[in-house]
């Protein structure tokens, strides 16, 4: 009796208390999970509306250097992507190919689609939209104004997520100079957390090409483990003969039109990946930008020979030239995607490859370049002789 007196509160009293515990507990993650926490440093919201994807990636580092510069909370917005006989672009969100976590490693980022769920609704709701930008942008009908959604693919992006701006601001004479402290202090300054939530610049805050200070952020850009596997499984079925050497052939008609300018300048858009910042690394011509199908290929052989490769994996945006690198190196095996390529598809396996042969003069090579440096892996580009070191002479 007197054990059973003594079980018998407790084996009344504990079940219900473990389970009202536990049922607060489950509740208070879901509540968590549910809830978002408000950065009181504010946002930086924009539009990636220059270029086409190695453009966007290239400013997308400036813009995360930004936002941890001015200790905000960088909104990853979408890519933006334009579909042949589509007007409109199409908004990819920024999770499809990357993973937030790694990004989450350098500063604190949230996704567009979240933010807009999640915050958006009280911390920036509509009636409070502001848009940014340096000063006024003509291109639209209002004067004096940002004119934020006026052309594609400004008005689709911003559309994507019901946002209408309500006034614009201009912040000349700031600039987005991250390594300027002064500078810096000025953002903070003028715009305050609490007085503007969010900072929703037209373009993308950051600079092109993209700043040498900036290009290490690559390293918290991973493919996400959809595109990973891509790339892997693309590789165990169709590159069996290794090594195996990527190459990037641009030469689609707008990028032959492009280089034609290189005879004037011999610096255009991602080329300080091969020349240097200061043009310290040697001189990118227009053969370097547009190489010719003989360079190609004496190329491609020279690497094959050297690393005695045994498939070359093609990404192009045109003409993959395999039918003559082919017949000028019998036993190598090329291989490519299947039509419609994806771009980034491409870019995962050439981010694989033993080593690649890129184009500098391309921003869309330079994407593959820089995920190769931060793994160690060799790069060379078309038509380009570097300066040999001083040391080494
Ligand atoms: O990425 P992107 O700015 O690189 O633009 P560039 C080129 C686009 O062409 C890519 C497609 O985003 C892809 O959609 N593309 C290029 C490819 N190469 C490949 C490839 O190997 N595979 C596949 N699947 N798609 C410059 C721009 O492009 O072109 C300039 O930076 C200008 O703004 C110039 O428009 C003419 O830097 O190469």
């Amino acid at each position: 009796m007197r054990r059973l007196l003594y079980r018998f509160p407790s084996k009344m009293l504990l079940p219900p208390v473990m389970i009202t515990l536990t049922v607060f507990l489950i509740f208070t993650c879901i509540g968590q999970l549910n809830s978002e926490e408000v950065d009181s440093n504010g946002y930086i919201a924009y539009c990636p509306c220059m270029g086409r994807f190695g453009n966007q990636a290239d400013q997308f580092l400036g813009a995360l250097r930004f936002a941890a510069s001015v200790n905000r909370t960088l909104i990853l917005p979408p890519w933006v992507e334009y579909r042949r006989y589509e007007t409109r672009s199409v908004q990819v969100s920024f999770d499809t190919y990357f993973k937030v976590s790694e990004v989450a490693k350098f500063h604190r980022v949230i996704t567009m689609e979240r933010f807009m769920k999640k915050l958006a609704p009280t911390l920036w709701p509509p009636g409070k939209r502001i848009s940014f930008c340096h000063s006024e942008r003509t291109y639209g009908d209002k004067e004096n104004d940002c004119n934020a959604k006026d052309g594609n693919p400004f008005e689709s992006f911003w559309d994507t997520f019901n946002i209408d701006f309500d006034k614009s601001e201009f912040f000349s004479p700031l600039y987005y100079e991250t390594g300027n402290a002064h500078e810096i202090k000025r953002w903070q300054k003028r715009y305050p957390g609490d007085e503007y939530p969010v900072l929703a610049f037209t373009g993308p805050p950051g600079a092109f090409p993209v700043q040498r200070t900036d290009v290490p952020l690559q390293k918290y850009v991973r493919w996400s483990d959809k595109f990973e596997k891509m790339a892997n499984d693309f590789i165990a079925k169709n590159i069996k003969d290794k090594p195996f050497i990527g190459i990037h052939l641009r030469n689609g008609v707008d990028f032959k039109r492009a280089c034609e300018y290189m005879d004037s300048s011999n610096n255009m858009f991602a080329s300080p990946q091969c020349t240097g910042y200061r043009g310290e690394k040697g001189k990118a011509t227009k053969e370097t930008c547009y190489p010719s199908d003989k360079s190609v290929v004496k190329e491609v052989k020279a690497e094959v020979k050297r690393l005695n490769a045994g498939t070359v994996f093609v990404a192009t945006d045109d003409r993959d030239l395999i039918d003559v690198m082919q017949k000028a190196m019998k036993k190598v095996k090329f291989v490519k995607q299947g039509s419609p390529a994806s771009p980034h598809l491409d870019l995962a396996i050439l981010g694989k490859a033993d080593h690649f042969i890129g184009n500098c003069i391309s921003t869309f090579t330079a994407f593959a370049k820089r995920e190769r440096d931060t793994k160690g892996l060799s790069s060379s580009f078309w038509a380009f002789e570097p300066k040999q070191k001083k040391d080494e002479l």
